[in-house]
């Protein structure tokens, strides 16, 4: 689990490595920057106003966790059970690691969850590494391929 820092909307499209290094030094400066201000006292209204907004617009990004799904077994069979335990927010990142010849996500409702079976027009990711934002409330998981959700391979996530 991984916590990220402002600036990483303007590093999304950077590799996730190099992401949170350059979020981090963005933050560092903004930071630095910041004390410096109010070190010479002259934080005008303005600045403060500015930091107030860029504050507001990051929120859900200074928060957001990323959760690798079933942790180093990845996104496979028998990982229903995976998210018990874990307290997940809106915004948080799922990534879904797994061989994509053999697998996908899809994103399903609740009865798709228990039912396993997806609702014509359902979201399908199937790049063998899917990074999927979590919205708030329930968000269900299922793998397509035929027998794999009766084998498990379906999540639940309530996000707060
Ligand atoms: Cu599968």
């Amino acid at each position: 689990m991984k916590r990220k820092f402002p600036g990483q909307a303007l590093t999304q499209i950077l590799h996730p490595q190099l992401s949170s290094l350059v979020s981090l030094l963005v933050y560092v400066l903004f930071v630095e920057d910041f004390i410096s201000q109010m070190a010479q006292r002259r934080a005008s209204a303005t600045v403060a106003a500015v930091l107030l907004f860029c504050l507001l617009l990051h929120r859900e990004n200074v928060w957001a966790a990323t959760f690798t799904v079933g942790d180093g077994r990845g996104w496979t069979f028998n990982v229903e059970g995976w998210p018990r335990g874990k307290t997940f927010k809106s915004g948080d990142v799922l990534v879904f690691n797994y061989n994509r010849a053999l697998h996908n996500v899809v994103v399903v409702d609740r009865r798709g969850y228990d039912d396993c079976k997806a609702p014509a027009g359902a979201k399908t990711f199937q790049s063998g590494s899917d990074k999927i934002k979590l919205v708030k409330g329930p968000n269900y998981f299922i793998c397509t391929f035929p027998g794999h959700c009766q084998s498990k391979m379906k999540i639940a996530v309530y996000a707060l």
